[in-house]
C-alpha cells in the first residue's frame, strides 16, 4: 500500500497520518484471539497496572505468537513506514497497550524520543510508531491525545518518572508542555477498530485513564531504521528488541492465511 503525495505531506505537517479501518473486522478478530492467548501467560513481558494488576502493557509480541510474527510484516504497515523513512527498518518494539474499563490508568505526556535516546542510545528522533485500534477507540475510553504539529518543536526537556504508572516513562517537563500548547492544538486518536494510526517519535502526547465502562487496546509497533539502532542495553530485549534484521513485508491477505 503506497501513500499518496499529499499524505505524506500531512504527516510531514501534523505529525501523525490516521488511516481509518484499515484492517477488516476479520483481521481483527485473528488480532484479538492472538491478544487473548498472550495475555492469559504469567510472563515478566505482560506488564500489570499498580493499581488492579490488569495486563497494562504486553511486551515482545511477535516472538510470543505467530499472528504477530505476521502483523509486525505486514505490507499495510511496512510499506507506508518504509515510505516515510525511505529506508529499511527493524522491529524496535512490539506490544499492546490496554486499558481496560474502569481500571486503566493513564500516560503522561511524553514524546517516544526521549526514552529511545535516554534508554536505548538511539540518536535521531525517525523511529515510526504504528498503531492498530483493537476496539472502537471514542472520546471516553481512553484515546490518545496529541498536540498537532508539536514534532516541530524537537526535543523537550524530560525526566524519568518511575512513580505514576508501572511502566516507567521519560515524561515532559509542565513548562514545555505549556509551551506546545499555546500553538499546537489538542486533537484525541479516535476511530473504529481497525483503524490504523502512524507517528512520529517527536509527537508530544499522552492519554488519561479510562473511567468508562468500554475496554480500549491498541496494537504499537515501533520501527527504527537499521541505520538509527539503539547503542546501549539498558532496557530487556522485549522492551527493545537487538535483531536488526530489515522487515520484509509479506502478502497482503498474510493474518487471514491459516496458522498450522
Ligand atoms: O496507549 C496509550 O494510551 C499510550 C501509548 C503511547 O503513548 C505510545 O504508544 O507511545
Amino acid at each position: 500500500m503506497k501513500l499518496s503525495r499529499e499524505r505524506i505531506d500531512e504527516f510531514e505537517e501534523n505529525g501523525f497520518l490516521i488511516l481509518p479501518e484499515l484492517f477488516s473486522t476479520d483481521e481483527v478478530a485473528v488480532i484479538r484471539d492472538a491478544m487473548a492467548r498472550v495475555f492469559d501467560r504469567d510472563e515478566p513481558a505482560n506488564i500489570r497496572e499498580k493499581k488492579s494488576k490488569l495486563v497494562r502493557t504486553a511486551t515482545g509480541l511477535h516472538l510470543r505468537d505467530e499472528a504477530f510474527s505476521r502483523l509486525v510484516r505486514h505490507p499495510r504497515l511496512i510499506e507506508p513506514a518504509k515510505q516515510l523513512r525511505g529506508e529499511d527498518l527493524y522491529v524496535q518494539q512490539c506490544k499492546i497497550n490496554v486499558k481496560a474499563a474502569f481500571e486503566g490508568e493513564q500516560w503522561q505526556w511524553h514524546q517516544d524520543f526521549s526514552t529511545h535516546n535516554q534508554e536505548d542510545g538511539v540518536l535521531e528522533p525517525l523511529a515510526l510508531n504504528l498503531h492498530i485500534f483493537l476496539d472502537d477507540v471514542n472520546e471516553f475510553n481512553g484515546p490518545l491525545y496529541f498536540f498537532k504539529g508539536s514534532h516541530k518543536f524537537g526535543p523537550l526537556r524530560n525526566w524519568h518518572d518511575t512513580v505514576s504508572t508501572s511502566w516507567d516513562l521519560w515524561v515532559i517537563e509542565e513548562v514545555d508542555v505549556r509551551r506546545v500548547a499555546e500553538t499546537c492544538p489538542l486533537q484525541s486518536m479516535t476511530g473504529k477498530a481497525g483503524t490504523a494510526l502512524i507517528f512520529g517519535d517527536l509527537m508530544l502526547h499522552g492519554s488519561p485513564p479510562n473511567i468508562s465502562p468500554w475496554n480500549r487496546s491498541i496494537f504499537s509497533m515501533i520501527a527504527n531504521p537499521v541505520t538509527n539502532a539503539y547503542k546501549k542495553e539498558a532496557r530487556p530485549d522485549h522492551q527493545h528488541h537487538r535483531d536488526l534484521s530489515p522487515i520484509q513485508p509479506l502478502a497482503d491477505d498474510c493474518l487471514l492465511e491459516r496458522i498450522s
